[in-house]
């Protein structure tokens, strides 16, 4: 089939069967411990969770159904053969499980653009905004306008049994993935470009979309789109955007409500918001240091920023211990579109100064960059200067692996999730001391 609707409805019983299997056979086994350190420093390496779009292996980096990205550069249609993987084959891969040919990525493409229109309520609200207010803001703000025409709040409130709940999760999720190019172009015309609107062209697809309505029409652009959309798709189930989407979810709050949630999370300086971090601290880096600074003058500068008591954005990871495999593709790409950009031989020096630094610090546990440290450079490099828009097109993405896993969490019935506080007395009295 090319339908997307009928894939997924297709690979529901054997998943569902093999959760019966896990939970009847497996139930009672220990998936690992719980120490006072994790218990207060951020639940690190945890495994409390169902995440079945990817997994994220701290020496490999992350497999979205099993396929690493250059698998999937392999494997994944692109716009025209040989071309960047399209998000809507991601998008195909990441609910069905299954690689898609490129007549199920082009099918995908085509029921996105049918749900597309973005309501004129949308921009009223974003148009009442102050200005001067952050993308990221407008983005949530944006999506919790669109919850009115939620299908699956309306089914909750007609009754709707249970076993019934995927279907309009489903609706919203494609509804909602459909709409956000449109509204992330409409934050950036509104913010950077005085609110002139460009309209959807019928012939592009979804990513290439998103690049056109903001005003970028080059086959490089398009194509870079494409990779961005792709690769920041999904990254695991634990990493706040994706973890705050399913804790929301869990509550029976609808598509729209738990993406905010996750888009909340996302324009936190530590996680979604360091790729408009990095290009800030690389600027900075110009601006005192001329565009070729010395590995010298790099080395003091990454000092002084410890030194300040700030983090170096873009490198580092809770989970990762190696370089980003995500760094790496979009390092590939510049390699192969712009070996002579200033920016990114700038970006390439800090990969040999920076990872040596923050191992002396003795207290970095990956020195290595993540996929915030290469991506804004693509951007840069196709005029998207506007650093604190970047969030919201890695928000974009990010909805693609969200809303996936939210659908299969709704189908298989997941419940609300409540792990257990404790105060510090009664941790010291659950560990026996005084
Ligand atoms: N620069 C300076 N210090 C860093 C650092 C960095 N890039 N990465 C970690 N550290 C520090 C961290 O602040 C902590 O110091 P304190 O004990 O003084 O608080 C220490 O090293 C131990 O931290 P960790 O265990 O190595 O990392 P965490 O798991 O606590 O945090 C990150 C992981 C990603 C939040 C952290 O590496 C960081 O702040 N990186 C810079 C911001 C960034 O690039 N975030 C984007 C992450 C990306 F994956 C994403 O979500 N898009």
């Amino acid at each position: 089939t090319t339908d997307l609707k009928a894939a997924f409805v297709e690979a529901i019983p054997p998943e569902m069967e093999r959760l019966k299997l896990l939970k009847k056979e497996h139930g009672a086994a220990v998936l690992g411990q719980v120490t006072v350190e994790q218990a207060v420093g951020g639940m690190r390496g945890i495994p409390a969770l169902l995440w079945e779009t990817s997994l994220l292996d701290p020496e490999e980096g992350i497999r979205f159904r099993g396929y690493s990205i250059p698998e999937l550069q392999e494997r994944l249609p692109g716009a025209s053969p040989g071309g960047e993987p399209l998000p809507e084959g991601m998008l195909w891969l990441l609910l069905t499980g299954q690689v898609p040919t490129a007549e199920q990525a082009h099918s995908v493409a085509d029921m996105l653009r049918e749900r597309s229109a973005v309501p004129a309520h949308v921009q009223q609200v974003l148009a009442a905004l102050p200005s001067g207010t952050h993308p990221m803001t407008q983005l949530c703000t944006a999506v919790l306008a669109l919850q009115s025409g939620s299908k699956f709040a309306a089914a909750y409130d007609q009754g709707v049994h249970k076993s019934k709940y995927w279907e309009p999760v489903y609706e919203d999720s494609m509804d909602l993935i459909a709409k956000l190019p449109g509204i992330a172009a409409a934050i950036y015309r509104n913010t950077y470009k005085g609110g002139k609107l460009v309209e959807a062209d019928p012939k592009l697809d979804w990513a290439a979309n998103l690049a056109h309505q903001m005003g970028y029409d080059s086959e490089g652009a398009q194509e870079m789109m494409r990779l961005y959309q792709t690769v920041h798709a999904d990254h695991e189930g634990g990493n706040v955007s994706a973890h705050a989407t399913h804790l929301v979810g869990s509550a029976l709050s609808d598509p729209y409500l738990s993406y905010a949630a996750g888009m909340a999370g996302l324009a936190g300086p530590l996680h979604g918001l360091a790729n408009q971090e990095t290009l800030r601290w690389v600027h900075g880096v110009q601006q005192e240091l001329g565009g070729t600074p010395t590995n010298e003058q790099l080395r003091d500068y990454v000092w002084a920023t410890l030194k300040a008591g700030k983090v170096v954005p873009g490198f580092g990871h809770a989970v990762l211990r190696k370089t980003d495999p995500r760094y790496t593709c979009l390092r590939g790409f510049a390699q192969r579109h712009m070996p002579d950009y200033p920016l990114f031989n700038l970006v390439s020096l800090l990969y040999e100064v920076v990872p040596d630094i923050l191992t002396q610090t003795g207290k970095v546990k990956n020195p290595w960059p993540n996929v915030d440290a290469h991506s804004g450079v693509l951007l840069q490099y196709y005029g998207i200067t506007e650093e604190r828009f970047y969030t919201v097109l890695f928000g974009v993405s990010r909805a693609l692996g969200v809303l996936s896993q939210g659908i299969w969490s709704r189908t298989l019935g997941l419940p609300i999730e409540r792990p257990k506080s404790l105060t510090i007395d009664a941790m010291l009295q659950h560990v026996g001391a005084n």
